[in-house]
């Protein structure tokens, strides 16, 4: 059975302009840690998400993780691979992302605060312990039992 989480009928006239988008969450890995940073000024604001964004017309998920990172941390990743894929509904926002988690390596490298409006700042976090609250699509990545450091590629 189709579900949904908003009031409104999902399957009714209408919803062409309201159809999901592709987010893209980039697992940001150095030794057993992952960069994440505390979000304002949108939805999930005052919760952890690591970097990432929106996937642009013709972009590869690779270089779109690639561009998010060096655009909100000032950081080069490497080895750009594809990791777990979240359904993640906001229903007090009205949106919904499919969002794919792009794993990546960076060895060096201190990451910058370049857009503040969007972040409070960025932490490496041990991921045995990473802190709350967590931002939704990372929420439901953990619940899949996800780990990056043990995904082959
Ligand atoms: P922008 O484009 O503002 O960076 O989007 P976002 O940070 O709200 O995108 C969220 C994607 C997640 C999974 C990091
Ligand atoms: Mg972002």
């Amino acid at each position: 059975m189709m579900t949904s989480s908003f009031s409104e009928n999902s399957s009714s006239t209408g919803n062409e302009a309201r159809r999901p988008v592709v987010g893209i969450g980039v697992l940001v890995l150095r030794d057993h840690r992952i960069l994440l940073g505390k979000r304002r000024n949108a939805h999930g604001a005052g919760e952890w998400s690591p970097p990432g964004g929106h996937l642009e017309f013709g972009e590869t998920p690779e270089h779109c993780a690639l561009r998010e990172v060096r655009e909100e941390t000032g950081l080069t990743i490497e080895h750009a691979r594809l990791g777990g894929v979240t359904n993640d509904i906001f229903p007090s926002e009205q949106k919904h992302y499919v969002t794919l988690f792009i794993i990546a390596d960076c060895p060096a490298g201190t990451p910058e605060l370049l857009e503040p409006a969007k972040c409070e700042g960025w932490v490496w976090c041990d991921w045995a312990a990473l802190p709350e609250p967590l931002f939704l699509p990372l929420q439901n990545l953990l619940q899949q039992r996800f780990n990056p450091f043990t995904t082959s590629s």
